[in-house]
């Protein structure tokens, strides 16, 4: 495998920027929408957008009895299903770390909730039936580049048991209108309770393998390491986090909050890919106390949580921090790794409150 890119401590880079402008957040006031209308869902694009073309193929095969290739069309006469799911990066909080890895330096905004529409894959693997020696399933996107000297397309895979859950779809409709091109069109996979790099977009062929798939954004990126050379750990489920809309009005250049002294209404989203999230708590000036949070209304789905905050004149710091049924609870400072995944560190914000 070839070298890793080394860790950058201080200032952005051009590279870090250019990442940055191709590969947005969602404005963290979106948080409001239980649905994150599609023009503000984040977005994460390795290589180039692929061309998408009428003739549109998805095949299935490898160590199936039936493969077969379909079209768009055609997949979309099959039974649906739609589901509202929450999606965060592997990388979202990146680039609160020091040293932090060449990538995507996303501060918290890589997150986003859509409702989408799709085969089940289990039907599409029911139909190909697995054959017993399949260790693997890879799902191949159409979008190719080199990432630390090696070519490949986007590709990633998921355990037989996994790939045979109920809840992932192949995906052709987003918040219910076609695929965006940059969300997948004219196909993506959607893994719910993962991390993003599991929904992987345009979607052209599912293969089942006999061995561990040794792509490398499946072998070699998306684990956590605490040190160079380390194997490390997949990034598989989302991580309990929480968010909440910067209360106020910014400052344009700065984006630190102004907020006028009185009673405010605080609220934001909370999720976890482990469990449903069953407590927030709201820290202002040091001092915690519970949010209200609202019941899952929808599996896959961020919770609204709310607190209404007593602002007085001054500088201020507020936080939150979810615990999930798992009794997973945010850690107040970062977590280390390596490459700058699964930060779910509480977030931290600045407001100065006016009289
Ligand atoms: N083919 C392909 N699929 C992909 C990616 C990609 O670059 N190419 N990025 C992945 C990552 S890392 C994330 S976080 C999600 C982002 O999905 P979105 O851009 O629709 O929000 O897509 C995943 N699927
Ligand atoms: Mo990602």
């Amino acid at each position: 495998m070839s070298a890793r890119r080394p860790p950058i401590v201080g200032r952005y880079t051009a590279e870090e920027l250019a990442l940055a402008a191709r590969n947005r957040g969602m404005p963290l006031e979106a948080l409001r929408y239980d649905v994150t209308p599609p023009g503000l869902h984040y977005l994460l694009v390795h290589f180039d957008i692929p061309a998408e073309g009428p003739d549109w193929q998805l095949k299935v095969g490898g160590l199936v009895s039936e493969p077969f290739s379909m079209g768009v069309e055609q997949l979309k006469a099959l039974p649906a299903r739609t589901l509202r799911v929450t999606m965060e990066c592997a990388g979202n909080g990146r680039g609160q770390l020091s040293p932090r890895y060449p990538s995507v330096p996303w501060l918290e905004e890589g997150v986003s909730t859509a409702e989408w529409t799709g085969v089940p894959l289990r039907a599409l693997l029911e139909r190909a039936r697995l054959r017993d020696e399949a260790r693997d399933v890879v799902f191949r996107g159409a979008d190719r580049g080199f990432e630390r000297g090696i070519e490949h397309e986007f590709a990633r895979s998921l355990a037989p048991g996994e790939a045979m859950r109920d809840d992932i779809l192949v995906a052709y409709a987003m918040n219910g209108a076609s695929l965006p091109p940059q969300h997948g069109a004219p196909l993506r996979l959607v893994v719910p309770r993962w991390y993003g790099m599991a929904s992987v977009k345009w979607l052209h062929a599912i293969e089942a393998i006999g061995q561990p798939f040794d792509g490398l954004q499946q072998a070699s990126s998306y684990h956590f390491r605490q040190a160079p050379g380390q194997k490390g750990e997949p990034c598989t489920l989302m991580r309990v986090n929480s968010l909440m809309v910067p209360p106020g009005i910014p400052d344009f250049y700065s984006r630190k909050r102004i907020v006028v002294a009185g009673t405010v209404a605080i609220g934001g989203r909370a999720w976890s890919g482990a469990a449903p999230i069953v407590r927030v708590e709201f820290g202002a000036g040091g001092a915690w106390r519970d949010a209200v949070v609202e019941p899952l209304h929808a599996p896959y789905a961020w919770q609204r949580w709310s607190v209404s905050w007593d602002a007085s004149p001054g500088e201020h710091e507020l936080s939150c921090r979810a615990t999930d049924a798992a009794g997973n609870r945010q850690p107040l400072e970062p977590p280390w790794d390596l490459s700058g995944f699964g930060n779910n560190g509480v977030q931290r914000i600045a407001v100065t409150v006016t009289a």
